[in-house]
């Protein structure tokens, strides 16, 4: 394991499958700043091979479970892969992630696997560009598969699920489930519908539930199956991993793929140079906000009157 932090050592090291240095290179990605632009500048060039398939649900669907399960599927058809855990809701690496560690355990020894958790650490919305970058890392490890876990309960996680080329999303049988699904955007975003715990009743009732709201929904060429599962005994798996092998041909077959990456690029940029006009902005007038803020607070300035005030200011280049 090379004990270096230089960006472009750790790289040559990944790719040659050194996977302490696949996890180093994760570290400076999470941490940000100057090293992680040159991680971006090395990675970025020698990716765009790995197959990304997100995982999002509620906690405790069984997103963890059903990871581990595919994961075994994959390695029992001789193929490598990577798998990112991303918790937006867990300000540190704290009980959902330790209990993912645990659960995969079964791959620890296995070098054909490769298994990170990633939190917010102060990320605030940085861990969408975090996680994508996370992907590339593994992509240009040599992954040709990529697994992101992610628990689908906000905007954020509803992000870093459209980071996929297929999104899968967990739901359990049960009266609501698939209601609550919705509300939380997932129905949009999902490929393939897996009903976790389909040992338990209701099943036939969520599958009608999926399907009713499908139907509202603008679907384009491909309708989301619906594929029931027991992850915690792996009954089902292999067919959510042939629904999700059929979503990837169809994406291939009908250049779909390659679009849906453009658009996701598309938004990466956008979204980079947002920010960091937003941050250059708030820098440059710092001080005028402060003073505005108080006016706006001493009900003296409406709220626009002070922006239009703070816009001249920057459009003027000084403070
Ligand atoms: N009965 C049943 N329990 C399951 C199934 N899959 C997972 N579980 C259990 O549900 C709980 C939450 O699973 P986990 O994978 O951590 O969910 P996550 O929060 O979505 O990652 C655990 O106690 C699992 O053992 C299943 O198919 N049937
Ligand atoms: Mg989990």
């Amino acid at each position: 394991m090379p004990r270096t932090r230089d960006p472009k050592e750790l790289f040559d090291a990944a790719v040659a499958g050194d996977r302490a240095a696949v996890a180093r290179l994760l570290s400076v990605v999470e941490r940000g700043g100057p090293a992680a632009r040159d991680v971006s500048r090395l990675v970025f060039p020698r990716c765009g091979d790995a197959y990304t398939v997100g995982i999002t649900g509620a906690p405790g669907a069984g997103k963890s479970t059903l990871t581990d399960q595919v994961i075994t599927t994959i390695r029992g058809a001789g193929e490598e892969v990577g798998v990112l855990a991303v918790d937006p809701s867990s300000p540190f690496s704290g009980g959902a992630i330790l209990g993912d560690r645990v659960r995969m355990q079964d791959h620890a020894l296995d070098q054909g696997v490769f298994i990170r958790s990633m939190a917010t650490r102060g990320h605030l919305g940085g861990l969408t560009l975090a996680t994508r970058e996370a992907i590339r890392v593994l992509d240009a490890s040599g992954f040709r598969l990529v697994l992101v876990e992610t628990v689908g309960v906000g905007q954020v996680e509803v992000e870093i699920a459209q980071a996929a080329d297929t999104t899968v999303v967990v739901v359990n049988p049960g009266w609501g489930d698939a209601v609550q699904a919705n509300k939380a955007g997932l129905l949009e975003i999902a490929d393939v519908f897996v009903i976790n715990k389909a040992d338990r009743p209701g099943v036939r009732e969520t599958e009608r539930d999926l399907k009713s709201m499908l139907s509202m929904s603008d679907l384009g060429d491909w309708t989301p199956p619906i594929v029931p599962a027991v992850a915690s005994t792996g009954e089902g798996v292999a067919d959510v991993w042939a629904a999700i092998g059929d979503h990837r041909r169809h994406l291939e077959g009908s250049g779909l793929l390659e679009g849906r990456r453009r658009h996701r690029l598309e938004d990466e940029l956008r979204e980079i140079v947002v920010r960091r006009l937003e941050q250059e902005a708030y820098q440059r007038c710092a001080d005028a906000f402060e003073r505005l803020l108080v006016g706006v607070l001493e009900r003296r300035v409406d709220p626009y009157s002070a922006a239009d005030e703070l816009v001249e200011t920057l459009r003027g280049g000084e403070d």
